[in-house]
């Protein structure tokens, strides 16, 4: 299997821009009040690879809304860097293996979507992560026979399964994979997806599983090269906090799609608060609420409505190693279908 696609590419840090003029001599108005998404977008440079991208999800759209008619879901995936040196050496990251993104997108593909997967790269990715970052190497799943490398017959009936499935949805070309590395390329392609993905309006699902850094170093402190130890004995890092983008993405950029976005916490006592509090702020329309230690096991879905349902593997299904995302995704697709019918109307 050929874990790799051919539109993941490394791509590099873009260089900081200065800020951009604001024009303040409109008489008689109230002077022009940037929101926090709108500075950073202005102080921020775009990564240069955006066209090209931009291309690729073009055909993509284009491709099911003439051919196959497919619902469109964008699948965030994996954790953010924050570089802390233009030409970066060091960064800040975080836990995510992109487990939840790139299993969900396997059932999404398996329900009818197509999926545009945006993910961090070298996390898991659908398929290949059956035989990726495990605790075996890949190389555990061969055996040699007369000289020559064949499947271990142990695993043999399960990876023809997973074969299929990949052949079937690269024969459909139902799966787009497009990278990022550090917060500023997610965001940018965020917004570019959201912006594209209008024109199938309410057939088009985001579904925010990459866990997106809160803080981060503006283009415009950072350094060019390398920190340099010997300059001084202690490093201070001073961030700022990553604007709300949801809002936007709600309001803006996406108007007519669902957006269904996940809640991180460590602490079971905020979880669902904080899943409200999200709702509230960002008015969308499904928060996924999960626990750092639990989020294998339990996630809890939280409704405008102020409704929470927890979704749970049983003691049955955990034996069997069944992933939760099984449960996740058809309950996600069945209110996409609830929107869509609601928005036709
Ligand atoms: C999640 O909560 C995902 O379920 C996980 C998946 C990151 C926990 P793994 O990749 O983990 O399977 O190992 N994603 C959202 C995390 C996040 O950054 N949420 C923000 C927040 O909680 C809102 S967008 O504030």
């Amino acid at each position: 299997m050929t874990p790799r696609s051919p539109q993941q590419k490394t791509y590099h840090t873009s260089n900081p821009v200065a800020e951009t003029a604001i024009d303040r001599t409109i008489p008689d108005l109230p002077i022009a009040q940037l929101s926090d998404e709108d500075k950073y977008f202005r102080t921020h440079k775009a990564p240069p690879y955006l066209p090209e991208i931009e291309q690729q999800v073009n055909d993509f759209i284009e491709y099911h809304a003439s051919n196959t008619g497919k619902r469109i879901v964008l699948v965030t995936s994996g954790g953010t860097t924050v570089p802390l040196e233009n030409n970066t050496v060091r960064f800040i990251d975080n836990f995510s293996a992109g487990t939840r993104g790139a299993t969900s997108a396997e059932y999404f593909l398996e329900n009818g979507y197509a999926v545009i997967f945006l993910h961090r790269e070298f996390s898991l990715l659908p398929y290949s992560r059956h035989y990726s970052h495990t605790t075996n190497c890949f190389l555990d799943y061969m055996t040699e026979v007369n000289n020559k490398v064949e499947i271990n017959p142990d695993f043999a009936d399960e990876m023809l399964v997973v074969l299929r499935k990949y052949k079937e949805a690269k024969e459909s070309q139902s799966l787009l994979l497009l990278p990022f590395t550090n917060v500023n390329q997610y965001l940018y392609t965020l917004k570019l997806m959201a912006i594209l993905l209008q024109k199938i309006e309410n057939k088009a699902l985001f579904y925010l599983a990459a866990a997106v850094s809160d803080f981060f170093l503006p283009q415009s402190r950072m350094p060019h090269h390398k920190i340099q130890s010997q300059a001084a004995g202690k490093l201070i890092i001073d961030l700022e906090q990553v604007p709300k983008f949801l809002r936007r993405l709600v309001d803006n950029w996406a108007p007519s799609a669902m957006i269904v976005s996940f809640k991180l916490e460590t602490d079971h006592l905020i979880l669902i608060d904080k899943a409200k509090g999200a709702l509230d702020r960002y008015q969308h329309q499904l928060v996924i609420g999960n626990l750092l230690q639990t989020r294998k096991k339990e996630v809890v879905f939280v409704h405008p409505d102020g409704s929470e349902v927890w979704i749970r593997l049983t003691d049955e299904q955990k034996a069997k190693d069944m992933d939760i995302e099984g449960l996740i995704i058809p309950a996600v697709i069945k209110e996409h279908s609830q929107w869509i019918e609601k928005y036709s109307k």
